[in-house]
């Protein structure tokens, strides 16, 4: 398996964020510690992890998840629906030259200039590749993935996200393994999921998660091992029970508080191949 990560930049207190960070500003010494144990674990559970060197002029570049899309040996290289961020992809591209099992890799805007997505809208499960649409990511981006990887596995669009104000699909839903997912409690996660089971039926059980940030889990070593967000406890009781208890997966708590000041969350900071 390989990972990639990319260092913040110190200009990442300048990142696009949706939160009002006047009265607690982004720490970054704290910022870069945290991110720093983020990609210590990645490192104990993945085998080659490609460090890409921070890119002053992109203050959101950490966030590497919304650059690319890959499923097998395929990539998508996103054109990014925040203008500022779209430069990002060209140091990401390079590093997923050097990984042997991808084949072919395109660009999305060379497919379809109208077509944005980031890749915090996209969740391939290992048995289907579900794209919510959202403030970032339109139909013309999703339907460039419905094109590209409908040979390898069904694409289905979820749409009920645009009703709400969630930033990007995964910020309520992520992976425990190809048969399981959390979702956040709330009429969001319920319409998402709903959504989900009219294309899917019952493969997938959905764990409810009673707050938003905590739903986005990292899942590594074939969800046997979890990073979940310290400082939800609600939602910590629920992961402990249903993954640790009754599952049996290895679970490990980070704080990721100056990350999430800019509307970063776990599984943003890295691509999983
Ligand atoms: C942005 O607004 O684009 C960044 N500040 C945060 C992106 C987080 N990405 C993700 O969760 N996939």
């Amino acid at each position: 398996m390989y990972a990639i990560v990319r260092d913040l930049p110190s200009s990442f207190v300048n990142c696009v964020t949706s939160v009002d960070n006047n009265n607690d500003p982004i720490n970054m010494d704290l910022a870069r510690k945290q991110h720093d144990d983020y990609v210590d674990v990645i490192k104990q559970h993945v085998k080659h992890v490609i460090h890409v060197p921070a890119d002053e002029a992109h203050p959101d570049c950490c966030f590497v998840e919304d650059t690319a899309i890959v499923v097998g040996d395929r990539v998508i290289i996103n054109h990014l629906g925040a203008e500022s961020r779209r430069k990002e992809v060209s140091g990401i591209e390079n590093a997923l030259k050097e990984i042997p099992v991808i084949k072919s890799i395109v660009r999305m805007h060379e497919i379809d200039p109208k077509a944005t997505l980031d890749g915090g809208d996209v969740l391939y499960t290992g048995k289907h590749l579900l794209v919510g649409l959202s403030h970032r990511t339109n139909q013309s981006g999703a339907d460039v993935l419905v094109k590209t990887f409908s040979d390898k596995c069904p694409v289905h669009v979820i749409k009920s996200l645009l009703t709400h104000d969630s930033l990007h699909f995964k910020c309520i839903i992520s992976m425990l393994n190809d048969n399981t997912l959390l979702i956040t409690d709330h009429e969001a996660g319920q319409q998402v999921m709903d959504e989900i089971k009219s294309f899917t039926g019952d493969h997938y059980t959905f764990i409810k998660v009673p707050e938003q940030v905590p739903s986005n889990i990292l899942s590594l070593d074939g969800g046997n091992f979890i990073i979940y967000q310290k400082g939800f406890p609600e939602s910590e009781k629920v992961i402990i029970e249903e993954l640790k208890n009754k599952r049996g997966v290895e679970v490990k708590t980070l704080c990721m508080s100056e990350l999430i000041k800019a509307d970063g969350a776990l599984t943003c900071c890295s691509i999983l191949i």
